[in-house]
């Protein structure tokens, strides 16, 4: 295999076109020719150099790693899976660009049987040569006239059309429907396409022509069309090889393996784009002068180099270069050359081929030369014959090595030391010229000895496998559509935004008043932050969020220390009786003051207790309802300071001295409003949600009192009870409303905190799934379960590294096995429902942040807010969200958010010194 036979050959006289310096004599031509032809012999040693070289490329390429112009592309095609063969409809394919100056248009009929399939109806148009190198606007538009005239004489209807293409060019894909031109290769060099989505200009290039409403839902490269179009039953074709005019494979790696994929399961189809290889280290020795005068000569000269020495389009040429340059060294036709031998592509592919085939060759060579204007001379048709087979053999010497690359990559990303795989060829060279393949099977099977690998001839050219994944990609944005139906209601624009910061500004005049509102706008008594002086060690309860706390907190002038144990409240005891509750809250209590050695003092008591309550001092508050979760009974309607001393003394020999009752906005603003002086506003965006803010007690026509403020407790949760949420609010609002033990009431706080989310987001995806468009239709009993997806699952499937990943782990524990498109879209249901509830938030907070300003008559307001809350602190988007949406509501106030490190057991303390130095001084 490594030797390329010898040639013989004769003598000429001189004549026009002939070289003039004397015919070599037989023995120097038969050199000059073995030098010649010595050039296209590519030993094994070189092949396997390229081999090597062509896998570290494609390595080095997976990993992300920039790789150099001349390196392998290994581009991402979106394609993640082989035909299942249950594809199933009609698909207009259009292909441009794999078979050189034409393109073609088929109509394609999916019968969903595995092995069945119609023959597509197809039409090939010839693109001039001016609009293969012209406007890209005209080739677009030219590809649009063929596709109508292709339609015209079917009996389809001009709406619904679905089409895929087939754009056998270098392109960065983003999407089944989106793909940018990298650069354009072999005879093609459009103006305005490089760097621009190409299944846009179609499309607008469709519209333009206005005769059909055809819609391209996905763009393939023909590789993967090959490999698609692997005929059922022998498949599935793993990879995809095309040599016509151009080359190149696909395969299908490892998604974990593609850097720029954030995928760790499933395969993808990579375009390996080989045709840019060309590391001069390995191929400078195998390119001859020939390929370098060919390179020069055309139209991407230093591109595509390892193409051109393989690719239909450049095979005609190598052999005319040759041939031009034996006939001026006298070596051929006499010393004779024509216009035509020496004019850029008068020998075609189908030339080299006809002229190498040792039977009928050496007639066809006479024929085709006498064409080009050539006297053929006896030894010339054989010398021609050898030119023709060397630069052919060594194109599929050279497309071996390049398959044995990919095989080797698939034996590393499989970690198979023996790999079983099917190799899908497509392109003219294929079907037109069987040695090609021969040649190459034998190459690869030298190179790649532990690869049992069958060729198998694609089906009409790909034209199957692009309907394929049309069919695929067709289904994928049926889904996309329903996804975006059924989280469109979920996307707020600017003016919902405004009329909730409206709507609540409105509620919190009326509850100020007095007046029927959603928002209770409670009073707390609390009518100043801290300024520092308060000391003393103060015990502190912090109940209603996901821990129950309590906390000795010390205030000293150097600070606040805090020792607090988290204790849990069980389902049965906050659904139980409200005197089995506070009894286990003083059990708590009691075992917190054994555990700190306080057993038997009687700290002053500060009591965050997060769920509406209607003050009447600083130490009465009467419960209005229970929220989140809790329900215990016999205790609304009552003052749960009360109910808490009732527990104490039922336990004997505990002395509590509770001094404040506090909610956990209050607490929260308290504590930061340690630090920042500034912070008159506390928001809890946890299990629940809730803002309080300091307000002009001129305004709270509940308290008399005109002058100071009073922080009001706006229980902004329940805002939008009165029906004035229901423009936005969804079926998927209302399932879990429903569900929930307080229907009808907390609607914004069922719209925003963590308690309500991960249910939303739940039943969003039961109705997806209710659609076939999540987890193939599989509805599984786990994801009926309510809460079974937890809050904080969007927070992890949200972060920005891990997310698809994250997906994958949390809904494959839920028993759901999912593709990488379900993942996808389970990460989109979660990002509108968390953006959602932080705009939501975001204009509860504008309206707070605008009432403050306006009270105060300001242009501009400089206020902090402190926050706290497992949601706002753990979701990695939700604190920006809200932030960004405040900036959008609230121009004039500059507001900072302070996330709130002690929780509010410290500001309930806070409150409770205040009152304790505020009643000293009153007893001095
Ligand atoms: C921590 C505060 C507590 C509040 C809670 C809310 O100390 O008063 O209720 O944050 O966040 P959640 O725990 O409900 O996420
Ligand atoms: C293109 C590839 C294409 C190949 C075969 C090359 O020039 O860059 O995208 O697959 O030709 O048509
Ligand atoms: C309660 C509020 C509390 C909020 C945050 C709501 O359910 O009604 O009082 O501030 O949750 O915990």
């Amino acid at each position: 295999m490594d030797s390329i036979g010898s040639v013989g050959l004769r003598q000429r006289e001189g004549a026009p076109g002939c070289s003039q310096e004397g015919l070599p004599c037989p023995s120097d031509s038969s050199e000059l020719v073995l030098e010649c032809l010595q050039q296209f012999k590519v030993t094994k040693t070189q092949l396997r150099q390229i081999q090597a070289s062509l896998l570290g490329s494609m390595e080095q390429a997976l990993g992300g790693q920039a790789s150099p112009a001349s390196a392998v592309r290994m581009l991402p095609t979106y394609v993640g899976s082989t035909p299942h063969g249950t594809e199933q409809g009609d698909f207009v394919v259009l292909e441009l660009g794999a078979t050189g100056a034409s393109l073609r248009v088929l109509w394609v009929t999916l019968v969903g049987i595995e092995g069945h399939r119609m023959e597509p109806r197809s039409q090939e148009f010839v693109i001039p040569p001016e609009v293969m190198l012209g406007p890209g606007q005209q080739l677009f538009d030219f590809a649009a006239h063929c596709l109508s005239e292709f339609l015209d004489a079917l009996p389809v209807d001009k709406e619904g059309l679905q089409l895929g293409f087939s754009f056998s060019f270098p392109c960065h894909q983003t999407g089944l429907d989106r793909s940018t031109l990298i650069s354009w290769t072999k005879g093609f060099r459009c103006s305005g396409v490089e760097g621009h989505d190409v299944v846009q200009l179609l499309r607008d290039a469709i519209k333009r022509q206005g005769a059909y409403s055809i819609d391209v839902v996905a763009v393939v490269n023909d590789t993967v069309g090959t490999m698609m179009g692997c005929e059922p039953g022998v498949g599935p074709c793993e990879v995809g090889l095309v040599v016509d005019t151009g080359t190149n494979a696909c395969y299908m790696e490892e998604a974990r393996h593609v850097a720029v994929l954030d995928e760790d399961r499933g395969r993808v189809c990579v375009s390996v784009e080989w045709g840019s290889f060309s590391d001069d280290g390995v191929l400078g020795p195998v390119l001859t002068t020939f390929d370098h005068a060919l390179d020069r000569e055309s139209l991407n000269p230093g591109a595509q180099r390892f193409e051109k020495m393989i690719g239909g389009l450049y095979l005609g040429e190598l052999v005319r270069l040759v041939l031009a340059h034996l006939a001026q060294r006298g070596v051929l036709f006499g010393g004779c050359t024509s216009p035509a031998l020496l004019s850029h592509g008068s020998i075609l592919l189908e030339h080299v081929a006809e002229m190498k085939d040792p039977l009928a060759g050496a007639a066809r060579v006479h024929a085709i030369l006498r064409d080009l204007g050539l006297s053929v001379g006896a030894s010339d048709a054989e010398l021609v014959q050898y030119v023709c087979a060397a630069v052919f053999t060594r194109a599929a010497r050279l497309c071996a090595a390049a398959l044995a690359a990919v095989l080797a990559r698939l034996q590393h990303s499989r970690e198979q030391q023996v790999l079983q795989i099917a190799v899908a060829t497509g392109g003219r060279v294929f079907e037109r010229h069987p040695s090609f393949l021969s040649i190459l099977q034998e190459t690869v099977m030298l190179l790649a000895p532990e690869c049992d690998v069958s060729f198998i001839p694609s089906v009409d050219g790909g034209g199957q496998g692009v309907a394929m994944v049309t069919a695929v990609a067709a289904r994928l944005a049926a889904h996309r559509r329903l996804l975006e139906e059924t989280l469109a209601p979920f996307r707020l624009d600017h003016e919902q935004l405004a009329a909730v910061r409206a709507q609540m500004r409105e509620a919190m005049v009326k509850g100020l008043q007095g007046e029927a509102s959603s928002l209770r706008m409670l009073p707390t008594y609390v009518r100043a932050t801290p300024d520092g002086t308060e000391r003393g060690d103060f015990l502190a309860l912090d109940l209603g969020g996901t821990n129950f706390r309590v906390l000795l907190v010390r205030v000293t002038a150097g600070g606040v220390k805090i020792t607090s144990q988290v204790y849990s409240i069980p389902e049965y005891v906050a659904q139980g009786s409200g005197q089995q509750l506070f009894d286990h809250i003083v059990d708590c209590i009691v075992d917190f003051q054994q555990k700190q050695g306080l057993s038997g003092q009687s700290l002053p008591l500060g009591f965050t207790f997060s769920f509406p309550c209607r003050q009447l001092g600083l130490d009465q508050g009467i419960l209005l309802n229970w929220t989140k979760g809790f329900n215990a009974s016999d205790c609304e309607g009552q003052d749960v300071v009360c109910l808490l001393r009732e527990a104490i003394r039922r336990r004997q020999a505990v002395e509590l001295n509770v001094v404040a009752i506090v909610n956990d906005t209050v607490g929260t603003m308290m504590s930061c409003g340690y630090e920042d002086p500034r912070c008159e506003v506390g928001l809890i965006v946890g299990t629940g949600t809730n803002a309080c803010y300091m307000e002009e007690l001129q305004n709270v026509a509940t308290v008399p009192g005109d002058s100071g403020h009073m922080c009001i407790n706006m229980e902004w949760g329940a805002f939008g009870d009165d029906g004035s949420l229901d423009l936005l609010r969804t079926c998927f609002d209302a399932n879990v409303d429903q569900a929930s033990i307080n229907p009808g009431k907390q609607s914004f706080e069922k719209m925003i905190s963590g308690m309500y989310l991960g249910e939303i987001v739940r039943h969003i995806l039961l109705h997806l799934t209710s659609l076939g468009v999540l987890f193939r239709g599989q509805q599984t009993q786990r994801l009926q379960t309510r809460d079974i997806f937890k809050t904080k699952f969007l927070s992890e499937i949200e972060s920005d590294s891990l997310a698809l990943r994250q997906v994958r782990a949390i809904l494959e524990d839920l028993g759901l096995s999912l593709t990488s498109d379900d993942a996808l879209m389970v990460l989109e249901v979660c990002q509108a429902v968390s953006q959602r509830a932080a705009q939501l938030c975001g204009a509860g907070v504008a309206a707070v942040v605008e009432k403050i300003r306006e009270n105060r008559g300001l242009e501009e307001l400089t206020v902090s807010v402190g926050v706290d809350g497992t949601l706002y602190k753990l979701h990695p988007h939700f604190s920006s969200l809200v932030a960004a949406t405040v900036r959008e509501l609230a121009p004039r106030c500059v507001v900072t958010f302070l996330q709130s490190e002690d929780g509010s057991g410290k500001g309930a303390a806070l409150v409770t010194a205040v009152a304790c130095r505020l009643a000293q001084m009153a007893r001095v």
